[in-house]
């Protein structure tokens, strides 16, 4: 959790399979192939959820040559144009998303999405007279730092507490949500609570849009294989000593949700927006 965001953890993986290469002393391309093999699944067992991740590690670690030299220049050339394709992703995202946006817009958004935020910031940043509902995003609070970033360019924001959303709903244009997963049958996997805005969304006829890099998208869903829930642990929702007096009760902890493809408006990714409802890239 000290690297919060889909695609900034997909970039520091990256980051650590470059520099891992780069150090690496093997005299064998057998040993250097179970090296890197052996980092690359550690670093994919950290967070379960973020497909962004193991796709990352999968662009940055493939190399084809038999020599050690040239296959750890490779991996760092493929880890340096996965970092820099990251980064000028966000960039593509807010210019494509940001026509969407319209003067006058509500937008409510939730947890801290660099994607959804650079749209945002984007649509801002151009003129247009623009406001921000955040939710407080329980229970690491990524809504605080959203706001933080959007006081930061001076932009109207109000915090709510999660439960607020569908009182707030009926004041909203949009909802601009970030993606940790998007499946090929056009669901989204994003932080717990993200599903109950898309049915508030829903029911008062507002416009949900997804911002997602394409490397958000999860490749083994083509063959049915289920998006894995990160369950954090309980102490960050309540003492668990607590529990102790409560032999009845127990606490549950999910840190990201399921919304179909049917409430969802748009996916603006690097490479173009799309209406569809079904996306296969
Ligand atoms: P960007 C975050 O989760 C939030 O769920 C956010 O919507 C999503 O990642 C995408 O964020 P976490 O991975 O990649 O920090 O757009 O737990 O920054």
């Amino acid at each position: 959790m000290e690297i919060r965001g889909a695609g900034r953890i997909a970039k520091a993986a990256a980051e650590a399979i470059r520099d891992y290469a780069a150090q690496l002393e093997v005299t064998s391309i057998e040993e250097f192939a179970a090296r890197i093999s052996e980092v690359s699944s550690y670093l994919i067992s950290t967070r379960p959820t973020a497909v962004s991740l193991p796709n990352a590690v999968k662009l940055a670690s493939r190399y084809s040559s038999e020599n050690v030299e040239e296959a750890r220049q490779e991996v760092i050339e493929n880890a340096n144009a996965f970092i820099e394709k990251a980064d000028k992703a966000l960039g593509r995202i807010g210019k494509i998303g940001s026509r969407r946006v319209m003067d006058g817009d509500v937008i409510m958004t939730h947890c801290n999405s660099h994607a959804a935020l650079s749209i945002i910031t984007t649509a801002f940043e151009d003129g247009k007279d623009i406001s921000v509902i955040s939710t407080e995003s329980r229970p690491r609070c990524q809504g605080l730092l959203t706001i933080r970033h959007l006081n930061n360019f001076g932009i109207p924001t109000t915090l709510i507490v999660d439960s607020a959303v569908r009182y707030y709903m009926k004041d909203v244009d949009k909802v601009i949500v970030g993606a940790d997963a998007i499946a090929t049958n056009g669901a989204l996997v994003n932080k717990i609570g993200t599903s109950q805005l898309a049915l508030a969304a829903h029911e008062a006829r507002k416009s949900f849009m997804v911002a997602a890099e394409t490397f958000k998208f999860s490749p083994s869903t083509i063959v049915g294989n289920p998006i894995e829930i990160e369950e954090r642990a309980i102490d960050e929702i309540v003492d668990p000593s607590i529990l102790k007096e409560l032999s009845h009760v127990q606490v549950r902890n999910p840190a990201f949700d399921f919304t179909p493809a049917e409430y969802i408006d748009m996916i603006v990714t690097d490479i173009g927006s799309s209406r569809l409802r079904w996306l296969i890239l």
